[in-house]
């Protein structure tokens, strides 16, 4: 008798193509395939850096339209009971995944609130910072802001202790998510990268040594990943997250060089 071979979970991502393939839908599909599950992408916008323009973002949303297409077939599919949203870039297209995400059930919507890149001004689009707050956070189970994207959403001024990251945590759960994991990053004083994470029953605070002070791009791409393959393995948030913390941390440790101003993670590197 022929056995069937165990089918491999499915992790669904709605996101950016980041052209380097340091950052965006690039990384979250690396991600998935290290961590054993079946990717399966919707592409929100395109982004190319310039390497004649000091790498400045060259930004080309995807039509609403075919963002809907992109969904329908995905769906359709796979049925995924998980899933990752990644940069969104425009209104129009938050208010396009907002809708699709509204049109059936999920476990989990994992978040990373991208509102500039990195090397992008900021405070550039305040309206798509706007429509995510109100659109999409309160749809997301799990959000991983960064230091910068905290502050935005918890709409405080300053967060330099570990203390002040845990309360605006706290704020940005109050508008929705059930799991906030802020990341203090290279940005936090202090010689750990430390991540809170609020949840239901309270905090957790994960702490590893720095990979030295500059930052390194797709870190917070591949961490939402990670969270999300290890969901759609089955794993509870807070297990996923430990597992997401190995990963970067892995990943930066052997961070692939690069000409952009910013070396990537190797998510390839991961061993558990
Ligand atoms: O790292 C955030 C990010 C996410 N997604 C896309 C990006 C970037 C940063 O450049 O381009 C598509």
């Amino acid at each position: 008798m022929s056995q069937q071979p165990q089918q491999p979970p499915v992790a669904y991502v709605i996101a950016g193509s980041e052209a380097t393939g340091g950052a965006g839908i690039q990384a979250d599909l690396k991600t998935f395939q290290q961590l054993g599950a079946y990717g399966v992408g919707t592409l929100t916008c395109i982004v190319s850096f310039d390497p004649k323009n000091d790498w400045g973002h060259r930004f080309v949303p995807v039509d609403a339209q075919v963002i809907a297409d992109q969904f329908e077939a995905a769906v359709a599919t796979h049925s995924p009971s998980v899933v990752k949203i990644g940069m969104l870039g425009t209104p129009a297209t938050i208010d396009v995944v907002s809708a699709s995400l509204r049109s059936r059930s999920w476990e989990h919507v994992v978040l990373d609130p991208v509102l500039i890149c990195k090397g992008q001004e900021p405070g550039a689009a305040l309206d798509t910072d706007t429509a995510l707050r109100e659109q999409v956070l309160p749809l997301a189970t799990v959000v991983t802001p960064n230091l910068f994207e905290t502050r935005t959403l918890a709409g405080v001024e300053s967060i330099e202790t570990v203390e002040e990251l845990v309360e605006a945590a706290q704020r940005i759960r109050a508008l929705g998510p059930d799991v906030v994991v802020a990341k203090g990053g290279v940005e936090l004083p202090g010689p750990d990268a430390v991540d809170v994470l609020v949840d239901g029953d309270g905090v957790v605070v994960l702490s590893r040594p720095k990979v030295g002070e500059e930052r390194v791009s797709g870190a917070g791409c591949t961490f939402a990943a990670a969270i999300t393959a290890e969901l759609a393995k089955g794993s509870d948030v807070r297990s996923a997250v430990e597992v997401a913390k190995e990963v970067v941390t892995q990943g930066i440790a052997a961070r692939v060089p690069a000409a952009t101003p910013f070396d990537t993670v190797w998510q390839g590197a991961y061993r558990p």
